[in-house]
């Protein structure tokens, strides 16, 4: 079976826990492209929903599909917040933010009662860091970042968009990090969090409730 399948049976399971009435988290990346494709599907059918979109381009998704969209001036807590995830791992520990938009996404989960990552079955891993963890930092402190995080054999990259500086929905850049040799990714986190000028990480530790992954022609769900 195909990852485009895999993540297309992830998605559907996920909007299945989907109630009338409820407010939604809307992801981002191609496997929440998918979740959102099918719930466009169940609000054509009646379904009583709004979304709060996690990027512009998830923003412009959803609205191209007919889903009504709120913001946080209107809510005061999202229901189910349906994401896809760069990694996960036995603990349901995720590294996120492969498509830049990790900051929204992790405002998104932290103001949701009920968090459901949604992915391939490739982005299940025993141990987190073989994909490279992006953090979002504000451009005025990159450069001191960068040589920061070089002593602290992090080995930062600038990610670029068309040999610029790839800029995020909130006008800051993405570093990516090799956190290969972590092994404690909670103090990590802290310690990232610490830096001024780094404004999120793309670890979201205790956040994911549920995950369902597609595995072949079937689904998995891990609690
Ligand atoms: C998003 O989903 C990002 O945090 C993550 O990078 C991405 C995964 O993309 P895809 O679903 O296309 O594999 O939430």
């Amino acid at each position: 079976m195909s990852t485009e399948k895999e993540k297309e049976l992830a998605a559907k399971a996920a909007i299945k826990y989907i109630e009338d009435g409820m407010t939604i988290g809307l992801g981002t990346g191609s496997t929440a492209a998918h979740m959102i494709t099918a719930l466009a599907e169940e609000v054509a059918k009646g379904l009583n929903i709004v979304g709060i979109p996690s990027s512009e381009s998830t923003k412009k998704l959803a609205l191209a599909n007919g889903i009504p969209l709120t913001d946080f001036a209107n809510i005061s807590a999202i229901d189910i917040n349906i994401d896809g995830t760069d990694e996960f791992d036995p603990y349901l520990q995720l590294i996120k933010g492969g498509g830049g938009a990790l900051l929204r996404e992790k405002i998104l989960a932290f103001n949701s009662k009920l968090n459901i990552i949604i992915a391939d079955c490739h982005k299940q891993v025993s141990r987190l860091g073989k994909f490279k963890l992006p953090i979002e930092t504000i451009p005025f402190a990159t450069p001191i970042l960068i040589k920061k995080l070089r002593i602290m054999n992090l080995h930062p990259i600038l990610r670029e968009k068309d040999n610029s500086p790839f800029i995020t929905d909130e006008g800051n850049y993405i570093l990516d990090l090799d956190i290969t040799h972590i092994s404690n990714v909670a103090q990590l986190e802290n310690t990232l969090k610490q830096l001024p000028g780094i404004v999120e990480t793309g670890l979201f530790l205790d956040i994911a409730d549920i995950v369902i992954i597609g595995r072949g022609d079937t689904t998995e769900v891990f609690k």
